[in-house]
């Protein structure tokens, strides 16, 4: 694993549990964790778990002892770690978005798809389709549950930006993170959306703004957990992204990414309304699947609340007893497991590069638009 931040321990977490709890047809070795910090490498390597550290990713990926490398690092070195780890012949797992730019993300798709001619595989980490709710959200849409999709809200919402004193991480850096909110979480939105339709986005109409310009820079400690100094840097990002978007079919979408929505912590939430029914899923009640079935007869009709723990609803079988509750690290367990899987019996792993590389087009084509000067119609009076 090349990296050990935030994604770094939901990653060590979900290497460490998913053989526990899954019967993989291969057993992963925590080999070594990377990172440019000896001493905290080192620490992170203990803590999560890994049989050793190390600062040089590139004499890693050259080890023969390595099979994948797991990325976790900030979107500005995605594309030569990955196109590196898989030349070299190792399967990656990458988180989003893929990368920060385009045409980084054309390269690793290219990168990918040679690979794959050798059995190669590759996968980007949007987590949250693997959260069994959202997972069976999809299922009941492919299954014809709510009919022709008409309409899609989707919206992540968080608010830990809101405080002018919270420090310049990489996150609020364009060198380092390609944007902000929108690329950070608006990237998860997106796939969601795109997951559970089964449709992608054909074109978009959006705008960002950013709406604190600067913060301390980031003294003691790293990403989230880091203090804040006394001088002060510039960010570079969007704090907000807004955006429409048409699907394939033509049914139009609205999203919405802030990291200063206040009071919303972790909400990614997504409603979807089709000719016969609607589904409604938020993040903060992730065990829940909200569906409304209008084929019922009209007084009965309401949306209900489905309590996604099951044994027979996605990823639940091997975990608690009915109504035991899953959480966020559970995705990166069930992560873990679809990409051994899939290298194991050599299927393509989703979401491929190739979906990365589209989000990636999502983001810039709302990045464009944006920035045109054609977004705001002036109204008289
Ligand atoms: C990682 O997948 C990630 O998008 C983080 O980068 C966000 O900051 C987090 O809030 C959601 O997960």
């Amino acid at each position: 694993m090349v990296g050990h931040g935030f994604m770094g321990a939901a990653h060590s977490q979900g290497w460490r549990v998913a053989p526990r709890f899954f019967d993989l047809p291969r057993q992963p070795e925590m080999t070594v964790v990377v990172g440019r910090d000896a001493e905290a490498t080192a620490a992170s390597a203990r803590k999560w778990g890994w049989n050793d550290s190390a600062t040089d990713w590139r004499a890693v990926i050259a080890r023969n002892d390595i099979d994948i490398v797991d990325i976790v690092t900030p979107g500005d070195t995605h594309a030569e770690i990955a196109i590196a780890a898989l030349e070299a012949g190792k399967h990656v797992l990458c988180e989003k978005p893929l990368a920060n730019t385009v045409a980084e993300a054309e390269a690793m798709e290219r990168a990918a798809a040679a690979a794959a001619e050798r059995r190669i595989r590759s996968m980007v980490g949007f987590t949250y389709r693997r959260v069994p709710a959202a997972t069976f959200a999809r299922d009941l849409v492919a299954a014809g549950r709510i009919g022709r999709i008409r309409q899609v809200r989707a919206e992540y919402l968080q608010d830990w930006l809101m405080d002018a004193a919270a420090p310049l991480t990489w996150r609020l850096e364009k060198e380092h993170a390609g944007s902000g909110a929108l690329g950070d979480i608006g990237a998860h939105a997106v796939d969601l959306a795109e997951f559970i339709t089964g449709e992608r986005l054909t074109s978009v109409s959006g705008v960002m703004e950013t709406l604190i310009h600067e913060r301390p820079l980031l003294g003691e400690g790293v990403g989230l957990s880091g203090t804040a100094s006394a001088e002060r840097g510039r960010v570079t990002v969007d704090d907000v992204a807004l955006f429409t978007g048409r699907l394939e079919s033509s049914a139009l979408a609205s999203f919405e990414a802030t990291r200063f929505r206040t009071g919303r912590k972790n909400a990614l939430r997504i409603e979807i309304s089709g000719s016969e029914g609607a589904l409604a899923f938020d993040l903060e009640r992730m065990n829940e699947l909200e569906f409304y079935d209008a084929t019922q007869p009209g007084l009965e009709q309401g949306f209900r609340r489905i309590l996604v723990t099951e044994h027979d609803h996605p990823y639940l079988a091997p975990w608690w007893p009915t109504g035991h509750m899953l959480g966020y690290e559970h995705g990166f367990s069930h992560q873990v497991r679809d990409f051994v899987v899939a290298i194991d019996e050599g299927s393509a792993p989703r979401p491929s590069f190739a979906d990365g590389l589209h989000v990636q087009r999502v983001l810039d084509g709302v990045e464009r638009s944006s920035n045109a000067a054609s977004v705001w119609t002036p109204i008289a009076g």
